[in-house]
Protein backbone atom coordinates (compact mmCIF):
# COMPACT_ATOMS: atom_id res chain seq x y z
CA UNK A 1 0.00 0.00 0.00
CA UNK A 2 1.09 3.73 -0.98
CA UNK A 3 0.90 6.00 2.20
CA UNK A 4 -2.07 7.92 2.77
CA UNK A 5 -2.25 11.59 4.36
CA UNK A 6 -5.54 11.80 6.34
CA UNK A 7 -6.94 15.34 7.46
CA UNK A 8 -7.41 15.15 10.82
CA UNK A 9 -11.19 14.57 10.79
CA UNK A 10 -10.98 11.54 8.53
CA UNK A 11 -8.54 10.26 10.57
CA UNK A 12 -10.37 10.35 13.79
CA UNK A 13 -13.95 9.48 11.94
CA UNK A 14 -11.73 6.30 10.49
CA UNK A 15 -10.67 5.38 14.18
CA UNK A 16 -14.19 5.30 15.49
CA UNK A 17 -15.65 3.92 12.17
CA UNK A 18 -18.02 6.77 11.84
CA UNK A 19 -19.35 7.19 7.95
CA UNK A 20 -16.61 8.99 5.39
CA UNK A 21 -18.06 10.90 2.18
CA UNK A 22 -14.89 11.27 -0.38
CA UNK A 23 -14.94 14.30 -2.73
CA UNK A 24 -13.32 14.91 -5.99
CA UNK A 25 -10.88 17.68 -6.32
CA UNK A 26 -11.36 18.55 -10.58
CA UNK A 27 -14.55 20.23 -9.78
CA UNK A 28 -12.21 23.08 -7.70
CA UNK A 29 -9.34 22.93 -9.75
CA UNK A 30 -10.92 22.77 -13.56
CA UNK A 31 -14.38 23.05 -12.88
CA UNK A 32 -14.97 26.57 -11.26
CA UNK A 33 -13.65 29.71 -10.77
CA UNK A 34 -11.82 31.00 -7.90
CA UNK A 35 -13.27 31.90 -5.68
CA UNK A 36 -16.22 30.15 -5.81
CA UNK A 37 -14.23 26.56 -6.16
CA UNK A 38 -13.09 27.00 -2.58
CA UNK A 39 -16.06 28.77 -1.20
CA UNK A 40 -18.08 25.73 -2.67
CA UNK A 41 -15.62 23.18 -1.47
CA UNK A 42 -16.11 24.25 1.96
CA UNK A 43 -19.91 24.35 1.77
CA UNK A 44 -20.26 21.07 0.28
CA UNK A 45 -17.90 19.40 3.09
CA UNK A 46 -20.10 21.11 5.82
CA UNK A 47 -23.10 19.86 4.85
CA UNK A 48 -21.32 16.51 4.71
CA UNK A 49 -20.53 17.23 8.36
CA UNK A 50 -24.68 18.79 8.98
CA UNK A 51 -25.62 15.73 7.44
CA UNK A 52 -23.61 13.44 9.73
CA UNK A 53 -20.75 12.51 8.13
CA UNK A 54 -16.99 13.32 7.17
CA UNK A 55 -15.61 14.63 4.49
CA UNK A 56 -13.13 13.67 2.67
CA UNK A 57 -11.69 16.37 -0.31
CA UNK A 58 -8.96 13.60 -2.01
CA UNK A 59 -6.29 15.06 -3.82
CA UNK A 60 -2.02 15.17 -4.62
CA UNK A 61 -0.32 17.45 -2.96
CA UNK A 62 3.51 17.49 -3.77
CA UNK A 63 3.59 13.78 -4.06
CA UNK A 64 1.65 12.81 -1.42
CA UNK A 65 -2.16 11.19 -1.69
CA UNK A 66 -4.36 13.36 0.69
CA UNK A 67 -7.78 11.82 1.57
CA UNK A 68 -9.16 15.00 3.28
CA UNK A 69 -7.68 18.23 3.28
CA UNK A 70 -7.13 20.63 5.91
CA UNK A 71 -8.54 24.30 5.39
CA UNK A 72 -5.02 25.55 4.47
CA UNK A 73 -4.28 22.89 1.62
CA UNK A 74 -7.67 23.53 0.19
CA UNK A 75 -7.22 27.29 -0.17
CA UNK A 76 -3.51 26.61 -1.59
CA UNK A 77 -5.23 24.45 -4.33
CA UNK A 78 -7.56 26.10 -5.06
CA UNK A 79 -5.70 29.02 -6.48
CA UNK A 80 -2.84 26.65 -7.60
CA UNK A 81 -1.58 27.35 -11.49
CA UNK A 82 -0.75 23.92 -13.54
CA UNK A 83 -2.34 21.59 -11.25
CA UNK A 84 -2.91 18.15 -13.20
CA UNK A 85 -5.92 16.70 -13.92
CA UNK A 86 -5.71 12.79 -12.74
CA UNK A 87 -7.64 9.87 -13.87
CA UNK A 88 -6.19 6.19 -13.79
CA UNK A 89 -4.01 6.51 -16.56
CA UNK A 90 -1.82 9.35 -14.93
CA UNK A 91 -2.36 8.57 -10.98
CA UNK A 92 0.46 6.88 -10.50
CA UNK A 93 2.99 8.63 -12.25
CA UNK A 94 1.77 11.97 -10.29
CA UNK A 95 2.77 10.53 -7.15
CA UNK A 96 6.36 8.64 -8.06
CA UNK A 97 7.31 12.08 -9.67
CA UNK A 98 6.18 14.20 -7.06
CA UNK A 99 3.69 16.35 -8.63
CA UNK A 100 0.43 17.91 -7.74
CA UNK A 101 -2.99 16.91 -8.75
CA UNK A 102 -6.68 16.91 -8.53
CA UNK A 103 -8.28 13.60 -8.91
CA UNK A 104 -11.31 13.42 -11.52
CA UNK A 105 -14.30 10.73 -10.59
CA UNK A 106 -11.92 8.15 -11.86
CA UNK A 107 -8.93 8.75 -9.42
CA UNK A 108 -11.53 9.80 -6.86
CA UNK A 109 -13.06 6.36 -6.82
CA UNK A 110 -9.65 4.59 -6.78
CA UNK A 111 -8.27 6.59 -3.93
CA UNK A 112 -11.68 6.46 -1.80
CA UNK A 113 -11.41 2.17 -2.20
CA UNK A 114 -7.91 2.37 -0.98
CA UNK A 115 -8.66 4.03 2.10
CA UNK A 116 -12.16 2.14 2.72
CA UNK A 117 -14.46 4.65 1.97
CA UNK A 118 -18.10 3.16 0.08
CA UNK A 119 -19.61 6.62 -1.21
CA UNK A 120 -18.16 9.65 -2.69
CA UNK A 121 -20.28 12.85 -4.27
CA UNK A 122 -19.55 14.94 -7.02
CA UNK A 123 -21.47 17.58 -9.74
CA UNK A 124 -21.52 15.13 -12.78
CA UNK A 125 -19.79 12.23 -14.37
CA UNK A 126 -17.35 12.52 -17.31
CA UNK A 127 -19.10 10.29 -20.27
CA UNK A 128 -19.36 9.56 -23.79
CA UNK A 129 -18.61 13.26 -25.33
CA UNK A 130 -20.83 13.88 -28.87
CA UNK A 131 -18.82 13.11 -31.52
CA UNK A 132 -16.84 10.40 -29.99
CA UNK A 133 -17.55 7.89 -33.09
CA UNK A 134 -14.40 10.05 -34.56
CA UNK A 135 -12.94 11.73 -31.56
CA UNK A 136 -13.39 8.26 -29.42
CA UNK A 137 -13.41 10.68 -26.33
CA UNK A 138 -15.06 8.78 -23.84
CA UNK A 139 -14.51 9.81 -19.98
CA UNK A 140 -12.39 6.72 -18.40
CA UNK A 141 -14.65 7.58 -15.37
CA UNK A 142 -17.11 5.12 -16.86
CA UNK A 143 -14.85 1.81 -16.89
CA UNK A 144 -13.50 2.72 -13.65
CA UNK A 145 -17.47 2.69 -12.18
CA UNK A 146 -17.30 -1.06 -13.61
CA UNK A 147 -14.41 -1.99 -11.28
CA UNK A 148 -14.03 0.07 -8.07
CA UNK A 149 -16.89 -0.75 -5.59
CA UNK A 150 -17.44 2.78 -4.83
CA UNK A 151 -21.01 4.08 -5.21
CA UNK A 152 -20.62 7.60 -6.85
CA UNK A 153 -23.73 10.22 -6.40
CA UNK A 154 -23.97 12.40 -9.17
CA UNK A 155 -26.70 14.50 -10.88
CA UNK A 156 -26.14 12.93 -14.28
CA UNK A 157 -24.12 13.15 -16.71
CA UNK A 158 -23.09 16.75 -17.87
CA UNK A 159 -25.67 17.61 -20.73
CA UNK A 160 -22.83 18.69 -23.02
CA UNK A 161 -22.10 15.06 -23.37
CA UNK A 162 -23.89 12.81 -25.44
CA UNK A 163 -26.20 11.42 -22.48
CA UNK A 164 -27.77 8.23 -24.41
CA UNK A 165 -24.57 6.83 -25.86
CA UNK A 166 -23.36 7.59 -21.94
CA UNK A 167 -25.79 5.48 -20.77
CA UNK A 168 -25.66 2.42 -23.28
CA UNK A 169 -21.84 2.39 -22.41
CA UNK A 170 -22.76 2.40 -18.70
CA UNK A 171 -25.22 -0.72 -19.14
CA UNK A 172 -22.68 -2.59 -21.67
CA UNK A 173 -20.02 -2.29 -18.50
CA UNK A 174 -22.59 -3.58 -16.30
CA UNK A 175 -22.83 -0.79 -14.09
CA UNK A 176 -25.89 -0.17 -12.37
CA UNK A 177 -27.23 3.42 -12.76
CA UNK A 178 -29.62 4.41 -10.48
CA UNK A 179 -31.93 7.42 -10.32
CA UNK A 180 -33.23 9.01 -6.74
CA UNK A 181 -36.74 9.73 -6.15
CA UNK A 182 -37.83 10.10 -10.00
CA UNK A 183 -38.87 7.56 -13.16
CA UNK A 184 -36.50 9.36 -16.05
CA UNK A 185 -32.85 10.32 -15.93
CA UNK A 186 -31.57 13.91 -15.07
CA UNK A 187 -29.36 15.96 -17.16
CA UNK A 188 -27.01 17.93 -14.48
CA UNK A 189 -28.67 21.20 -15.10
CA UNK A 190 -31.44 20.07 -15.90
CA UNK A 191 -33.82 17.80 -13.26
CA UNK A 192 -35.50 15.72 -16.22
CA UNK A 193 -34.75 14.42 -19.47
CA UNK A 194 -37.53 11.97 -21.34
CA UNK A 195 -34.86 8.68 -20.92
CA UNK A 196 -36.59 6.11 -18.47
CA UNK A 197 -34.37 5.62 -15.08
CA UNK A 198 -32.83 2.18 -15.51
CA UNK A 199 -33.36 1.96 -11.85
CA UNK A 200 -35.06 3.72 -9.52
CA UNK A 201 -34.86 3.86 -5.63
CA UNK A 202 -36.31 6.23 -3.10
CA UNK A 203 -33.64 6.00 0.22
CA UNK A 204 -30.34 6.21 1.04
CA UNK A 205 -30.57 2.87 2.76
CA UNK A 206 -31.96 0.74 -0.58
CA UNK A 207 -28.88 2.35 -2.12
CA UNK A 208 -26.66 1.15 0.59
CA UNK A 209 -28.04 -2.30 0.47
CA UNK A 210 -27.63 -2.52 -3.69
CA UNK A 211 -23.85 -1.64 -2.84
CA UNK A 212 -23.16 -3.84 0.04
CA UNK A 213 -25.10 -6.98 -2.19
CA UNK A 214 -23.52 -6.30 -4.94
CA UNK A 215 -20.14 -7.20 -3.01
CA UNK A 216 -21.45 -9.70 -1.57
CA UNK A 217 -22.33 -11.16 -5.56
CA UNK A 218 -18.55 -11.11 -6.25
CA UNK A 219 -19.69 -8.15 -8.50
CA UNK A 220 -16.86 -6.06 -9.38
CA UNK A 221 -17.65 -1.96 -9.14
CA UNK A 222 -19.76 0.03 -7.93
CA UNK A 223 -22.73 2.27 -8.85
CA UNK A 224 -23.71 5.20 -10.47
CA UNK A 225 -26.81 7.41 -8.08
CA UNK A 226 -27.99 9.79 -10.34
CA UNK A 227 -29.52 12.48 -8.05
CA UNK A 228 -31.78 15.56 -10.16
CA UNK A 229 -30.95 19.16 -9.57
CA UNK A 230 -33.75 20.68 -7.29
CA UNK A 231 -36.02 22.32 -9.42
CA UNK A 232 -35.78 25.80 -7.95
CA UNK A 233 -32.07 25.59 -8.95
CA UNK A 234 -32.33 24.11 -12.33
CA UNK A 235 -31.68 25.32 -15.72
CA UNK A 236 -34.40 24.19 -18.55
CA UNK A 237 -32.92 21.81 -21.32
CA UNK A 238 -34.63 24.05 -24.01
CA UNK A 239 -32.53 26.86 -22.34
CA UNK A 240 -29.30 25.09 -22.36
CA UNK A 241 -29.57 23.52 -25.85
CA UNK A 242 -28.21 26.34 -27.91
CA UNK A 243 -25.57 27.62 -25.24
CA UNK A 244 -24.25 24.15 -25.41
CA UNK A 245 -24.52 23.19 -28.78
CA UNK A 246 -22.49 27.27 -29.24
CA UNK A 247 -19.75 25.91 -26.82
CA UNK A 248 -19.25 22.62 -28.81
CA UNK A 249 -18.36 24.26 -31.95
CA UNK A 250 -16.17 27.25 -30.85
CA UNK A 251 -14.27 24.00 -28.68
CA UNK A 252 -14.37 22.28 -32.46
CA UNK A 253 -12.95 25.50 -34.17
CA UNK A 254 -10.23 26.02 -31.56
CA UNK A 255 -9.06 22.05 -32.03
CA UNK A 256 -9.88 21.71 -27.77
CA UNK A 257 -8.66 18.06 -27.04
CA UNK A 258 -8.68 15.49 -24.85
CA UNK A 259 -8.13 16.41 -21.06
CA UNK A 260 -8.68 20.18 -22.66
CA UNK A 261 -12.62 19.61 -23.80
CA UNK A 262 -14.36 19.41 -20.51
CA UNK A 263 -13.08 22.28 -18.68
CA UNK A 264 -13.08 24.64 -22.02
CA UNK A 265 -17.11 23.57 -22.01
CA UNK A 266 -18.30 24.00 -18.20
CA UNK A 267 -16.30 27.75 -18.97
CA UNK A 268 -17.84 28.87 -21.76
CA UNK A 269 -21.43 27.99 -20.26
CA UNK A 270 -20.66 29.96 -17.43
CA UNK A 271 -19.72 33.04 -19.59
CA UNK A 272 -22.63 32.08 -21.94
CA UNK A 273 -25.41 31.74 -18.83
CA UNK A 274 -23.79 34.93 -17.29
CA UNK A 275 -22.90 32.32 -14.25
CA UNK A 276 -25.94 30.77 -14.25
CA UNK A 277 -24.67 27.38 -14.49
CA UNK A 278 -22.36 28.00 -11.56
CA UNK A 279 -25.36 28.60 -9.38
CA UNK A 280 -26.70 25.96 -10.73
CA UNK A 281 -24.05 23.63 -10.28
CA UNK A 282 -23.49 24.80 -6.49
CA UNK A 283 -26.98 23.80 -5.64
CA UNK A 284 -26.75 20.31 -7.30
CA UNK A 285 -23.36 19.28 -5.83
CA UNK A 286 -24.91 20.45 -2.27
CA UNK A 287 -27.80 18.04 -2.69
CA UNK A 288 -25.51 14.78 -3.88
CA UNK A 289 -23.23 16.02 -0.94
CA UNK A 290 -26.24 15.16 1.45
CA UNK A 291 -27.93 12.21 0.07
CA UNK A 292 -24.06 10.57 -0.22
CA UNK A 293 -24.18 11.36 3.82
CA UNK A 294 -27.34 9.14 4.41
CA UNK A 295 -25.88 6.92 2.00
CA UNK A 296 -22.61 6.63 4.44
CA UNK A 297 -24.66 6.46 6.96
CA UNK A 298 -26.79 3.46 5.83
CA UNK A 299 -23.10 1.56 4.34
CA UNK A 300 -22.02 2.33 7.88
CA UNK A 301 -24.90 0.08 9.59
N1 LIG B 1 -18.42 17.54 -12.23
C1 LIG B 1 -18.49 18.89 -12.22
N2 LIG B 1 -17.40 19.59 -12.69
C2 LIG B 1 -16.27 18.94 -13.13
C3 LIG B 1 -16.21 17.52 -13.15
C4 LIG B 1 -17.32 16.88 -12.68
O1 LIG B 1 -19.50 19.45 -11.80
O2 LIG B 1 -15.31 19.60 -13.49
C5 LIG B 1 -14.97 16.76 -13.60
C6 LIG B 1 -14.96 15.41 -12.89
O3 LIG B 1 -13.74 15.33 -12.19
C7 LIG B 1 -15.02 14.37 -13.99
C8 LIG B 1 -14.30 15.10 -15.08
O4 LIG B 1 -14.41 13.15 -13.62
O5 LIG B 1 -14.85 16.43 -15.00
C9 LIG B 1 -14.51 14.44 -16.42
O6 LIG B 1 -13.47 14.81 -17.28
P1 LIG B 1 -13.24 14.03 -18.66
O7 LIG B 1 -14.50 14.30 -19.45
O8 LIG B 1 -12.02 14.66 -19.27
O9 LIG B 1 -13.04 12.58 -18.34
MN1 LIG C 1 -12.04 12.81 -22.32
Amino acid sequence: MIPIAYSAEVANARQTGAPIVALESTIITHGMPFPQNVETARIVENDIREGGATPATIAVLDGQLHVGLEADQLDALGQAQNVAKLSRADFAACIATGGTGSTTVAATMIAANLAKVGVFATGGIGGVHRGAETSFDISADLQELSQTPVTVVAAGAKAILDLPKTFEVLETLGVPVIVYGQDVLPAFWSAKTDMPAPLRMDSAADIAKAQKTRTAMGLQGGQLVTNPIPQEAEIPAEVLAPLIAQALSEAEAQGISSKAVTPFLLGRIFELTEGRSLTANIALVRNNARLAAQIAIALAI
